[in-house]
């Protein structure tokens, strides 16, 4: 198979690249539920990718929306002019997004969709009229990517540190991972609903006159599968309704089905003033993100904008044809497979399958909402990580593509798996931990 003639060329993202230089992973092609190495292995997929392949890989429906469209148009600007499929795409994804979120700003990544809606946020509260609302809240332990604005609401230390001191005005709200009584929990967490209510003592501290926006996952994903407590979104979403502040959900993972609903919105009955989506917006057959806000931000936009252009932001590529082109095609794939509720079929399945690993070597947490898993190892004494990627290393040799963060093994299999692929998960991952000291 094609193998390059050198790695040394490609900084290769969030990867120990001299390791990985040492002892190469390359994917060749891709259907359904696998992976084919360039050693015509086959490896079945737990991780969607990351996060994004939620209809499964090579999907016809999607590669033909995409071949027809580079064929006919590759590329048309969206600034002062446009093209239709840009307007259909935002038509169909405010026919699923919840609440009056029916307005749609388009990016390209997830980043891209944290950094805007962070900004519009801003905006807003000034356009309004309420300019010393400035001030974000993020919360520990959360992911929004890599942007600026991103790092400086996340949660991640090394995301962070090395780069200076990025935004000002950014408090967090603590995470809520490992409230007493929770470990080992099915679904949903009994306990820790008032940690939501740190959000009063930032207000104390601060005054709401100075906060604009609180951006959370539903779920907390990437660092490691952190489930909200019972109560906790509706509780964050009463205090900023208190204190006339916007909510922004970051909906970059739970988007699209990954909950068994089509948004966390939809599975928590909580709607956000701002739902961020990217990844399984086009099954991630090409790179887009988006924002969607609700219909009174963008009213207060059109009517109160003190320029002719109500929003000095945008990117090249926003709205870019080939996505939405893939776009419209995967959300054609979502409704006719009526994925989202298979997905919600399967959960419990996959509940006590990944559950089932509690008496496996070395796991002290195991989490699941949906299809998604989180299974926490202890960390070798000195050697953090360490366990958890000899695990990923031994699990792929096996034919199975898992994540780890930190030593968290996370699971975010594609919609489409069947029972027998779900078998073949947990056993690879126990042999796998078995064979881990
Ligand atoms: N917000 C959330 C909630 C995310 O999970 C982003 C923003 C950034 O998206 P982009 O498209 O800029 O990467 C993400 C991305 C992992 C993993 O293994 C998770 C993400 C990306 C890469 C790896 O947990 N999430
Ligand atoms: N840098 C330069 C010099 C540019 O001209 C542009 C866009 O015109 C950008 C960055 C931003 O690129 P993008 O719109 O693809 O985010």
């Amino acid at each position: 198979m094609n193998t390059p003639s050198t790695l040394e060329n490609f900084w290769m993202p969030f990867t120990p690249n001299r390791a990985f230089k040492a002892k190469p992973k390359l994917l060749a092609s891709a259907k359904d539920m696998h992976y084919t190495d360039v050693d015509g292995r086959q490896i079945l997929d737990a991780t969607s990718g990351l996060w994004c392949v939620n209809a499964g890989h090579g999907r016809a429906k999607i590669t033909e929306a995409i071949q027809k469209q580079a064929a006919v148009m590759d590329f048309a600007p969206t600034f002062n002019m446009a093209h239709p499929l840009a307007f259909e795409f935002a038509e169909k994804l405010a026919g699923i997004l919840p609440g009056d979120l029916k307005r749609v700003f388009y990016t390209n990544s997830g980043s891209e969709s944290a950094d805007t809606a962070l900004k519009i946020a801003l905006a807003y509260q000034r356009t309004r009229g309420h300019a010393s609302k400035t001030r974000l809240i993020g919360r520990e332990r959360a992911y929004h990517g890599v942007g600026f604005g991103g790092i400086s609401v996340g949660g991640i230390v090394r995301n962070r540190m090395y780069f200076g001191s990025l935004l000002t005005g950014v408090d967090h709200l603590p995470h809520t991972h490992g409230v007493t009584g929770n470990l080992f929990t099915r679904g949903i967490p009994e306990h820790g609903a008032d940690l939501a209510d740190n959000l009063e003592r930032l207000v104390a501290l601060h005054d709401a006159s100075t906060i604009a926006a609180v951006i959370v996952e539903p779920v907390a994903g990437s660092t490691g599968v952190l489930v909200p407590p019972k109560g906790y979104l509706q509780r964050l979403r009463a205090l900023c309704d208190k204190h006339d502040i916007l909510l922004i959900f970051d909906e970059v993972i739970t988007g699209f089905g990954r909950l068994g609903a089509a948004f966390g919105a939809d599975y928590f009955g909580v709607t956000p003033d701002i739902l961020t989506m990217a990844k399984g917006i086009t099954n991630a057959a090409v790179p887009m993100g988006a924002v969607a806000v609700s219909n009174r931000i963008y009213d207060t936009f059109m009517q109160t904008a003190d320029a002719p252009i109500e929003l000095f932001h945008g990117y090249t590529y926003s709205g870019h044809p080939l996505a939405c082109a893939a776009g419209i095609a995967t959300l054609d794939v979502y409704a006719g497979e009526d994925l989202f509720k298979r997905a919600n079929d399967m959960a419990p399945y996959w509940q006590d399958a990944v559950h089932s690993l509690r008496d496996a070597p070395h796991v002290i947490d195991i989490r699941n909402l949906g299809l998604i898993g989180g299974i926490e190892l202890e960390s070798r004494p000195g050697a953090p990580t360490a366990r958890a990627l000899e695990v990923f290393d031994r699990c792929f040799d096996k034919g199975l593509l898992i994540r780890v963060t930190g030593d968290i093994i996370a699971l975010s299999p594609p919609l489409i798996l069947e029972k027998a692929h779900i078998d073949q998960m947990v056993e690879t991952i126990r042999a796998a931990l078995q064979e881990t000291a």
